[in-house]
């Protein structure tokens, strides 16, 4: 009987261990387009078309490369619309022995496979696209309440041999993470972000998404995403030489109308295996080799890629299933509309919504201490700030997307991933953007109608955890602060947070 290697949509490299195993010969390829996936939340079309547009292409080039491809578009009249049921009829029509697959990205897609062995054998292969396996992370994290991102860094760094003179860090310094704080002035000049045409194939995607999907977020067009590993390392290329130069001094900023700044844009590709983490970082540290970027670009953005990204896929794994449902701070209050429409006066939330309606894209420190800073400090409820992220990013898969939200902006797990809520008032918005130049609020002013919100909110969220965070360390500058704050100025930020939390 036949083996099928069943590939999914986000595993789309010719290494993958699932195909390194394969017998061209013998073996069939198996790839399906399904309406559960595209439903289980309502993707940004861009997301949507990003997949199939690359599991298309991936498909031809396998078949170019002489392996048995057998590919079910979403409107095949036969496509039964899951996983496990496209699996179930393609073993019967093709009478297959075993499935081979590489292990899903995510929780909830395992669990769906792995149901199907009452029925059939399936043989389940370690994803190596990754530094860490699961085993080597469940090691290393031992039965610690309270993991530390720099410390696993430090452990890959040493083990992969990256950035290392010996047992000592290249540049005499771990991280250089002080130095990638610089504030943006007019006069920066950011590069253009380099923009793939659509084909043929990506063309037919398009349609087929604005036609299946017209009331999902985002919008489709211009369609710009690389769809295939040749057109992704081209973007790569372009990143390394013209952006990562500057990548490390402006990491934290944000410029209006200016959405990229000098981040790579790659998140896409490395989550759907158009990229390798590794050729990626191989390149990293050649440009500092060849003296094309300084140290504290390339280790930040090393740092981004062999130290967040895989510190919390290895949390995510670790702690799946009851990641998904923890609510430290016991957050009750419902998304608010605007984050769909963009419709606020708070403008540079207003900037990163519209900016991520258009390009599905946000960049970190937008993600981080624009959009989620918001999420905390106004108690939203965690199970719909992780949709709404997995929803519009178009690299958002959960393993990546739950433990940056649930674990680094809403604490929501009590400090496993993060030491400390990543928190602040508007005076650090206003520090790293432009943004408060054109907001209808004044960032100066802390309370009153025409404050800040971020102002009051911050020490009303403070003001409002004290048996949770009090005792927190990092936090015990900021409540020496609000300890001395007069009783009127506490009662003002109430105030001022009970009105506009009020009418969110
Ligand atoms: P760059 O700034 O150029 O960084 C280079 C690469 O480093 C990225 O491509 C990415 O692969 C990796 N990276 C950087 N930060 C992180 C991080 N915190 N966790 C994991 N990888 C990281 N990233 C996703 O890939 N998918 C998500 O769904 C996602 N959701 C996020 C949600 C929140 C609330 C936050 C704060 C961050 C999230 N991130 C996510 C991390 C980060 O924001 C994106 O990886 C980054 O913005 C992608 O843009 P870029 O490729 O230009 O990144
Ligand atoms: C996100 C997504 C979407 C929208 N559609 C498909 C699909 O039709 N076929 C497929 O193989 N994968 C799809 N994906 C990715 C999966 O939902 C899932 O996130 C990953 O396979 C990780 O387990
Ligand atoms: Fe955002 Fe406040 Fe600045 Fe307005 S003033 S842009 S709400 S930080």
């Amino acid at each position: 009987m036949k083996n099928l290697v069943f590939i999914l949509g986000d595993q789309l490299n010719q290494q993958i261990s699932s195909l390194s195993k394969c017998d061209k010969s013998k073996d069939l390829i198996f790839m399906c387009e399904v309406l559960a996936e595209t439903k289980y939340v309502k993707h940004h079309k861009k997301k949507i078309a990003l997949i199939f547009s690359a599991m298309r292409h991936f498909a031809q080039e396998l078949s170019q490369k002489g392996f048995n491809v057998i590919y079910v578009n979403l409107d095949d009249p036969d496509n039964t619309g899951s996983f496990k049921n496209e699996l179930l009829r393609a073993s019967k029509q093709y009478s297959i022995g075993k499935i081979t697959v590489t292990k899903p990205g995510e929780y909830r897609v395992l669990k769906e496979i792995q149901s199907l062995s009452k029925q059939l054998e399936i043989d389940i292969l370690e994803d190596d696209r990754f530094y860490s396996s699961y085993d080597e992370f469940q090691q290393w994290a031992g039965e610690s309440q309270n993991l530390r991102m720099e410390n696993f860094y430090r452990f890959m760094r040493k083990k992969h041999n990256i950035l290392m003179h010996g047992d000592k860090p290249v540049g005499g310094k771990w991280n250089y993470d002080k130095e990638n704080r610089k504030v943006p002035n007019k006069s920066v000049k950011i590069p253009q972000t380099l923009d793939c045409e659509t084909d043929g194939i990506t063309d037919s995607v398009l349609d087929l998404v604005e036609k299946t999907f017209p009331e999902h977020f985002g919008d489709l067009n211009p369609f710009t995403f690389a769809v295939t590993h040749k057109q992704a390392l081209r973007i790569l290329n372009h990143f390394i030489k013209h952006r990562l130069p500057y990548f490390g001094d402006y990491q934290d900023a944000m410029i209006q109308d200016q959405p990229f700044m000098y981040h790579s844009l790659i998140s896409f590709y490395l989550n759907i295996g158009l990229l390798l983490p590794k050729e990626v970082i191989h390149k990293a540290q050649k440009a500092l080799v060849d003296d094309v970027a300084p140290i504290n670009a390339v280790e930040g953005f090393i740092r981004q890629i062999l130290g967040w990204r895989e510190f919390v896929r290895g949390i995510y794994w670790l702690r799946m299933p009851e990641y998904a449902d923890m609510n430290f701070f016991k957050a009750k209050r419902k998304l608010p509309e605007f984050f769909w429409s963009s419709d606020t006066k708070l403008n540079c939330l207003h900037q990163c919504i519209s900016q991520t309606k258009k390009y599905a894209y946000a960049h970190h420190i937008q993600r981080l201490m624009v959009l989620g800073n918001f999420a905390l400090l106004t108690g939203l409820i965690p199970k719909h700030v992780n949709e709404w992220y997995l929803i519009v990013y178009a690299d958002a898969f959960e393993w990546v997307e739950l433990p940056n939200v649930s674990g680094m902006i809403l604490f929501a797990d009590g400090g496993y991933l993060a030491s400390k809520p990543y928190s602040a008032g508007g005076s650090y918005i206003n520090k790293m953007s432009n943004y408060c130049d054109s907001c209808h609020y004044n960032v100066k002013e802390k309370t009153g109608p025409d404050a800040c919100p971020f102002n009051y909110l911050y020490w009303n969220f403070l003001d409002q955890h004290r048996d949770k965070l009090a005792n927190n360390q990092r936090l015990s500058m900021m409540y020496a602060t609000l300890n001395k704050f007069p009783e009127n100025k506490l009662a003002d930020i109430r105030n001022s947070s009970h009105k506009f939390l009020k009418q969110l």
